[in-house]
């Protein structure tokens, strides 16, 4: 029974660092919950569904096509509001937008960059 029970927990260590290899959100990890074993986050990203998220634009920079948002939180990649860089799928989509707009926008993730597919000043 003890070997069992070491064995089960070597694997579950495993499995922890393999995710984190993966690539969980490197926002993710600021969250303060240090019982989130990861597992969740895996989760989120199979299921994720398309959904606007509301921000607020902190900096814009045209020529790398990126954008600084004060985003609320984010279901599909179990991250909480934080302000970070986003790569614009579309740099069209930045033209007429200004520091300190509110904006919506889709968020994802492309080979573990995150990217902002779609985004809409908000009136
Ligand atoms: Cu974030």
């Amino acid at each position: 029974m003890k070997t069992n029970m070491k064995a089960t927990t070597r694997f579950t260590l495993a499995v922890s660092s393999l995710l984190l290899a993966l690539g969980a959100p490197a926002c993710a990890a600021e969250q303060e919950h240090s019982h989130d074993h990861g597992a969740q986050g895996a989760a989120a990203d199979a299921t994720a569904v398309d959904e606007f998220v509301n921000a607020e634009v902190r900096a814009i920079d045209s020529d790398k096509a990126k954008l600084m948002l004060k985003h609320e939180a984010i279901p599909k990649f179990n991250m909480n509001g934080m302000t970070m860089s986003f790569r614009v799928a579309d740099p069209k989509q930045m033209e007429g937008l200004a520091v300190g707009d509110k904006v919506r926008f889709m968020p994802d993730r492309v080979n573990g960059q995150y990217v902002i597919t779609k985004i809409e000043k908000l009136q």
